[in-house]
């Protein structure tokens, strides 16, 4: 028993110590007592969020208890600036199996207390497998296709980001081109990859140099065919530019020339538009450019500034000085208090 009593306290006093060390993130995320947030103001469907968040290395947050809950709202007052006509998606969904609604990190909504807006939920038209909250906290379940605000939530962990400013192992510096890369082997088409990289703090590589070809060549190298998923063409992976149809030529995602980017050399034979709507960029695995479908499934490799998003320590409390405290919220975890109560619709 004894022994016992010993080991929990060191465990305590690890996790007590864990916690003073404090964990680091992204500095777009604000820092609280219950993880990192940020309030995406930019309305996405669920689909979309899920993703955002997701890359970003977080997850799409969830009420799941009174102090996430006091954060959602605060920020969520605080982004919408008095407007409170605003509603955001939360994690809270039942997309694999109707009615059957659970946060993101699997928490049914059976066990997270909850009150629902008037007259919700009402499942319309047989089409709402999402959750949304207004700014008092009430819910409403409501379509996924419809784009809203959200929040990314990412909890204490005590993974420190490597030199790439990411917790993602699979971004490796360069010090050729003090860049970071990462192959991705699960192949997308142009769009998703676009997406993808953004929403992991970077963007689809752009070759600026003959040395940053060999680095892409050398990371390419890593991933065989057979260590790339699918029946896709594995020679060629989506980079940063595209066919810019009004100014006929090459451009780079971040709009400029191939020769301005500083590199510009097809393979022999390409571009060949060779099945008519060629229009994005890649690169082979073992020479120059290629022109491909957007629209087929390759591997993409991204590019990142190994100090974008910049970093924060979470006891760095001087970005929070500024935050506004007028939307402090207070929600009681009622459904603690009062265990089995069940929480009915509130109307
Ligand atoms: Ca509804
Ligand atoms: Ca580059």
């Amino acid at each position: 028993m004894c022994k016992i009593k010993t080991v929990l306290k060191y465990l305590l006093l690890a996790l007590e110590l864990g916690f003073l060390e404090g964990s680091r993130f992204r500095c777009d995320y604000m820092s609280t007592n219950v993880g990192w947030f940020k309030y995406h103001e930019v309305p996405l469907n669920f689909h979309d969020a899920y993703l955002q968040c997701k890359y970003e290395g977080a997850m799409l947050a969830s009420p799941s208890t009174a102090e996430i809950k006091s954060v959602m709202m605060e920020l969520m007052c605080y982004a919408s600036a008095f407007s409170f006509s605003i509603s955001i998606l939360t994690g809270i969904h039942s997309t694999f199996a109707k009615g059957q609604f659970h946060s993101i990190d699997g928490i049914p909504l059976a066990q997270i207390y909850h009150e629902w807006a008037p007259f919700e939920p009402d499942n319309k038209n047989n089409a709402e497998s999402c959750i949304a909250s207004n700014y008092k906290g009430k819910l409403s379940d409501v379509s996924c296709d419809e784009p809203r605000p959200f929040i990314c939530h990412k909890k204490h962990i005590n993974i420190d980001p490597n030199d790439c400013g990411t917790t993602d192992p699979d971004y490796r510096y360069d010090k050729r081109t003090n860049k970071c890369y990462k192959l991705h082997n699960k192949p997308k088409r142009f769009a998703p990859a676009f997406f993808t990289c953004s929403a992991e703090g970077g963007h689809l590589a752009i070759i600026n140099s003959e040395e940053e070809l060999k680095v892409i060549h050398e990371l390419h190298a890593l991933y065989p065919p057979n260590k790339i998923a699918g029946h896709y063409d594995k020679n060629s992976a989506f980079l940063g530019f595209y066919y810019e149809e009004d100014v006929a030529d090459w451009t780079t995602i971040h709009g400029e020339t191939l020769e301005e980017a500083g590199f510009a050399k097809f393979q022999e034979g390409q571009p060949s538009n060779s099945t008519t709507g060629e229009y994005c960029g890649a690169v082979y695995r073992d020479s120059f450019f290629n022109d491909v479908s957007c629209h087929k499934r390759f591997a993409f490799i991204c590019e990142k500034s190994p100090h974008y998003p910049e970093i924060c320590d979470s006891e760095n409390l001087e970005r929070q000085a500024n935050y506004t405290r007028i939307c402090k919220h207070n929600f009681e975890d009622k459904g603690k208090s009062s265990p089995g109560k069940t929480n009915n619709p509130v109307y």
